[in-house]
């Protein structure tokens, strides 16, 4: 079966069975009920508990995704040849609602625990080394596909505006609403991007114009398109599906 042309269901079609089988697994494979329960302090007869397990679960996951993750851990990275043509556009909206901004006035706009809080340009953007990168974009939804990006190294990025690397989360704003936030270690991996072009132009609309960060360590979720601002902060500023229950770390 080729997994790249199968026909998408959206998310409201498919969260409800996600969610359905992200508790079998949990419940099932890792831990007996009795065992989960002794574990959480829920009781698991009632539903709410049974959230309130899973999300202590899913809590315990991303501390061990965290303890996990190397920044001397490459993602695998492709030829040109098996890039996905034509890349898939995913949002939680359709292609018909795409936001687009005027790229000569859209700017970065920079708070928290930054030493230089100047809002950014592209065109400042561009003047910093750029990094090429295809890789493999895998989403949720239970697609995959490989992509051609290139922007400024993300690391190189915010120790230019002094930003505060001990900092636990960078978290981001995007003018279509969605926002999402990583942990400082998948910040500053080599691989991730603040992707400015698609292939040999500048990033389509669909692909998030004029900025996206682009990160092949997680999951397609984690990896915000239409970025408006940039936070630096201890305090975790979640995300649009995190906040619905998705995992929070979502490596991948
Ligand atoms: N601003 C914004 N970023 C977003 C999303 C979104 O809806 N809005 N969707 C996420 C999801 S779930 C996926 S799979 C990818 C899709 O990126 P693509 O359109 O380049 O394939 O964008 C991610 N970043
Ligand atoms: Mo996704």
């Amino acid at each position: 079966m080729n997994p790249f042309r199968r026909v998408r269901p959206t998310y409201d079609e498919v969260r409800p069975d996600l969610v359905k089988i992200e508790r079998r697994l949990m419940l099932r494979s890792a831990l007996s009920l009795g065992a989960l329960s002794m574990l959480t302090g829920c009781n698991l007869e009632d539903g709410d508990s049974v959230d309130e397990a899973l999300k202590i679960m899913s809590r315990f996951n991303d501390k061990v995704q965290a303890a996990l993750f190397s920044n001397d851990h490459l993602a695998a990275t492709f030829p040109p040849g098996a890039i996905t043509k034509p890349f898939p556009f995913n949002a939680y909206y359709g292609m018909a609602d795409i936001r687009t901004v005027d790229a000569a006035s859209w700017r970065l706009e920079l708070s928290g625990q930054i030493a230089d809080r100047r809002p950014w340009s592209l065109a400042q953007l561009r003047e910093l080394p750029q990094q090429r990168q295809i890789t493999r974009h895998i989403c949720i939804e239970g697609w995959s596909a490989i992509g051609d990006w290139s922007g400024v190294p993300f690391s190189v990025f915010l120790k230019r505006i002094g930003a505060d690397l001990r900092a636990r989360y960078v978290g981001f704003k995007c003018f279509d609403d969605y926002f999402t936030s990583i942990d400082m270690a998948t910040a500053l991996h080599p691989q991730t991007i603040m992707a400015l072009d698609y292939g040999d132009s500048p990033l389509p609309p669909a692909y998030g114009a004029p900025l996206k960060l682009r990160m092949p360590t997680k999951l397609g979720i984690k990896n915000p398109k239409y970025i408006a601002a940039i936070t630096i902060t201890n305090h975790n500023p979640g995300g649009y599906w995190e906040n619905q229950g998705y995992n929070w770390f979502s490596g991948s």
